[in-house]
C-alpha cells in the first residue's frame, strides 16, 4: 500500500511474490504484462461507440465459426504483442487463432510459462454496449525450456494452472486473478491508469438467488435433470428464497463475476446441437473454474470436475455448471439422478 492508501496491481503482485520464496519474478512480470494489455483494450472498448472503424465485424470467421468482431482482433493483437515482447511467455493459445502461437522471439523461446486466452469474450455484445471480458490461464511449460514450446505444453489439465484471471469491461473495468492462494479483484482507476485493489480475498457465497442459462435452449437440453432443476429454480418457496431470478448477459465473464460476488450459478449444459457443450475448456472454463474454486465455489462438466479434465484439443468444448457450492451441487444431483 502506498502513501495514498491505494494498493496497485503491480504493488500487490510484487508483495505476493514474496509468498513464493523460490519465485524469480517471471510470473509477476507476466501478470503485469496482462494488466498492461488490459488497459489498452479497456481504452478501445470504452470508445468503441465513437470510432466507426472499431465496431462491427471483420468479415472473417474464427476457428469456432463465429464472426470475428474488429475489437476481437484488436484485443488479440494487443495481448499477443505484450506477451511476446516482454519475454515471459513461450507461446499462446487464443480463441482467435486456430493453431497455437509459438513465439520464436529470442526473449521468449526459453520462457517458463505458456498462456491460453480468450482475448475478448462475449464480443457480440460490444456494439450494444453490454459487458465483455478477457479470460486467461497461465501454465508452467512441460517441454524443454531450451527449445520452442510444444502442443504438450498447452494440453494440460486445469489443475496445473499456475495462475488464472479475467478482466471484465463493464460499468468499471476490473481484473480478477488467482495464483492458487485466494482470489483478488482490482478496479481500474482511469485517472491514474492503475488497477487498484478493490476486492481483497474474494469469498463466493455458498448460496445465491440468481441462475444464468440460455433459456432459449430449453427444448434442446439433452439432460432431463437440467429441466427439472430449472423447474426447481422457478418454484415458489420463500423459505429457500425461490423462485430465483434469471440473469443472462451473454458474456460468461459478466454472469460469473456477478455470481462470485453475490452468489449464483452459471450453466451451459449439453444441447442437441452442442452435445459436448459450447464453451471452450482451455481458455474459458478452466480459468474461470480455477478462480471459482479458489473463491469457495464449484465447477463441473456435469460428470467431472472441470479442472480434472484431460484436454485432447486446444479448442475443446465442454458443458459447464459453475458457481456457488450449494447451487452447483444441487443441479448435479438433478443431472445425475
Ligand atoms: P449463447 C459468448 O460468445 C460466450 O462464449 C459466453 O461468453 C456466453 O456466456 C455464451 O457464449 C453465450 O452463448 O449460445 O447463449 O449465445
Amino acid at each position: 500500500m502506498n502513501v495514498s492508501g491505494i494498493t496497485t496491481l503491480d504493488e500487490f503482485i510484487i508483495k505476493k511474490q514474496a509468498d513464493f520464496p523460490y519465485s524469480t519474478g517471471e510470473l509477476s512480470r507476466l501478470l503485469r504484462d496482462i494488466g498492461f494489455a488490459a488497459k489498452i483494450v479497456h481504452r478501445e472498448v470504452n470508445k468503441a461507440g465513437l470510432i466507426r472503424n472499431i465496431l462491427g465485424k471483420t468479415g472473417n470467421t474464427n476457428v469456432q465459426g463465429e464472426e470475428v468482431q474488429k475489437l476481437d482482433s484488436y484485443a488479440n493483437e494487443k495481448f499477443l504483442n505484450a506477451l511476446e515482447l516482454d519475454g515471459e511467455c513461450a507461446g499462446v493459445v487464443s480463441e482467435e487463432n486456430e493453431e497455437p502461437i509459438i513465439f520464436d522471439h529470442k526473449n521468449s523461446i526459453s520462457s517458463k510459462y505458456i498462456i491460453a486466452m480468450d482475448p475478448l469474450d462475449g464480443s457480440s455484445n460490444i456494439d450494444v454496449n453490454v459487458s465483455v471480458g478477457t479470460i486467461f490461464s497461465i501454465y508452467r511449460r512441460k517441454s524443454d525450456p531450451n527449445s520452442k514450446c510444444t502442443m504438450e505444453d498447452f494440453l494440460q489439465s486445469g489443475i496445473n494452472q499456475a495462475a488464472a484471471g479475467y478482466v471484465i469491461y463493464g460499468s468499471s473495468t476490473m481484473l480478477v486473478y488467482t495464483t492458487g492462494r485466494g482470489v483478488n479483484g482490482f478496479t481500474l482507476d482511469p485517472s491514474i491508469g492503475e488497477f487498484c485493489l478493490s476486492h481483497e480475498n474474494i469469498q463466493m457465497p455458498q448460496q445465491g438467488n440468481t441462475y444464468s442459462i440460455n433459456f432459449g435452449n430449453y427444448a434442446r437440453f439433452l439432460s432431463p435433470g437440467v429441466k427439472k432443476y430449472l423447474d426447481y429454480c422457478n418454484e415458489v418457496d420463500p423459505e429457500t428464497g425461490r423462485p430465483y431470478s434469471m440473469r443472462y448477459v451473454g458474456s460468461m465473464v459478466a454472469d460469473i463475476h456477478r455470481s462470485i460476488l453475490k452468489g449464483g450459478i452459471f450453466m451451459y449444459p449439453p444441447t442437441d446441437d452442442a452435445p459436448e457443450g459450447k464453451l471452450r475448456l482451455l481458455y474459458e472454463c478452466n480459468p474461470l473454474a480455477y478462480i471459482v474454486e479458489q473463491a469457495g465455489g464449484v465447477a463441473s462438466s456435469g460428470t467431472k470436475r472441470i479442472l480434472d479434465i484431460e484436454p485432447k484439443d486446444i479448442h475443446q468444448r465442454v458443458s459447464i455448471y459453475i458457481g456457488s457450492y450449494n447451487m452447483v451441487n444441487r443441479v448435479l444431483n438433478f443431472v445425475n439422478e
